[in-house]
């Protein structure tokens, strides 16, 4: 099978936060990539990107992408994300919506947390005046809620897992794994999390409810990452608790949902010039905007732009796949020379992958006959020749050697 390192972000929190607007913002096409490979399309499913500049500039080359997209010397890979509706307290008891977004953040390998950074949204996603809401509180809920949710998984007949894993000293991480593999959690966190909460691993029937509520909450931030969307910054009541959210053991990334989807509206109707994470726009056609939009997109500028450097939303993107899940981008090319692939196009294609990636582990991404008949890899860069357990670094450009010719 060919070896796919595909990772869906999930785009979390309580009901108003702006989850919808900030899918919305990250999904809408800077330009369409036809190749990209949707799997199981669905209305909360969609396509965003991470940005990350091109090679194509050091290399002196013009290239011509073909899973991706380069825009002035930025590439623009695809990601998926999901909305994941609003989650309201209780919802680890069934309230609300219950299981059907705890199961959608099941599939999700990291999230991202949008939070009313206004303060004008109440505990269950309600408007109230600006400022009211204090959404330290938010974070505390959504942690509470996404452990609750496994603990109660987990506790489905725990008392009978726990004495046999001690009468037949197998242990305990095994019966666990097999619990938790469904929650798309990888094997090493079960241990791992056992060792951080310092609990008995041979005496499971002996942990208290808090020595397993502590245990569940070390796997929660071990297998679903989050990072925080302090959002609604364009709001004068942000700014205070944006502060307090950075006082958190989180990254914290100041947004502005609703300024990127106007930008991006702006810029997909040839208004405006901007690509998402620019630091400014540029109005192309001031004859077509009313007076009004104007002063919107110079509200923009001023309250958001020039505040925060940017919208933030592409940010969040990129901080969530380059640092939450820890990925990296790869170019593969076949024609060294050229920089192509055997059809002559440059520089094709950008993978993402974990840190850590073999070349022969990337091999296996690009085709599994590669992966299988890989002889060496050879670095654009400097020419040399890459073994199999060479690990890859961000923005390499590697030609993978078989000993079969692909068709
Ligand atoms: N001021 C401001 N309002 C926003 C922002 N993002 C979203 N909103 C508003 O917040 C409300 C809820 O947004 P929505 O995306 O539907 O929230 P969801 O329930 O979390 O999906 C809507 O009225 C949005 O227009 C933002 O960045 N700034
Ligand atoms: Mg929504």
């Amino acid at each position: 099978m060919q070896r796919s390192y595909t990772r869906l972000l999930g785009v979390v929190g309580k009901p108003n936060t702006g989850k919808s607007t900030f899918f919305s913002a990250a999904t809408l096409a800077a330009a369409e990539i036809a190749n990209y490979p949707f799997t199981t399309i669905k209305p909360n499913r969609g396509v965003g990107y991470v940005r990350t500049p091109c090679v194509h500039e050091e290399f002196k080359v013009n290239d011509n992408p073909r899973n991706s997209l380069c825009l002035n010397g930025v590439r623009l890979v695809p990601v998926e994300l999901i909305d994941i509706a609003g989650l309201v307290p209780g919802a680890w008891e069934g309230r609300g919506l219950g299981n059907q977004f705890l199961d959608e953040i099941r599939r999700a390998d990291a999230l991202i947390h949008v939070v009313d950074a206004s303060g004008g949204t109440d505990c269950e996603g309600k408007s109230c005046p600006p400022g009211e809401h204090d959404p330290l509180e938010d974070v505390k809920f959504l942690e509470r809620e996404i452990t609750m949710w496994m603990v109660t998984i987990l506790k489905k007949d725990w008392p009978k897992i726990a004495r046999q894993a001690e009468a037949d000293k197998k242990g305990i991480a095994a019966p666990l794994e097999d619990r938790l593999t469904g929650l798309g959690i990888r094997r090493q966190s079960v241990a791992e999390a056992i060792r951080k909460a310092n609990l008995n691993i041979d005496k499971p029937a002996t942990w208290s409810d808090e020595d397993f509520y502590r245990f569940v909450d070390n796997l929660r931030r071990m297998s679903k990452p989050m990072l925080i969307v302090a959002n609604k910054i364009d709001l004068p009541t942000a700014a205070a608790n944006v502060e307090k959210l950075k006082k958190l053991d989180y990254m914290v990334i100041p947004c502005s949902a609703e300024a990127e989807l106007a930008l991006r509206r702006a810029a997909e109707k040839g208004l405006i010039d901007y690509k998402p994470g620019d630091r400014d726009f540029k109005i192309k056609q001031p004859e077509k905007l009313s007076a009004g939009q104007i002063r919107a997109l110079e509200a923009i500028r001023e309250k958001v732009l020039q505040k925060n450097g940017s919208t933030g939303i592409q940010e969040a993107m990129n901080i969530a796949y380059f640092k939450l899940l820890n990925m990296i981008t790869v170019y593969p090319v076949e024609d060294l020379e050229h920089l192509s692939d055997h059809n002559g196009r440059v520089l094709p294609d950008t993978y993402l992958v974990p840190n850590g990636t073999t070349a022969r582990q990337f091999a296996y991404v690009i085709h599994t006959e590669l992966g299988e008949n890989f002889l060496y890899a050879v670095d654009a860069r400097d020419k040399r020749r890459i073994g199999e357990e060479a690990i890859l670094k961000d923005r390499d450009v590697v030609s993978i050697v078989s000993t079969k010719k692909r068709a």
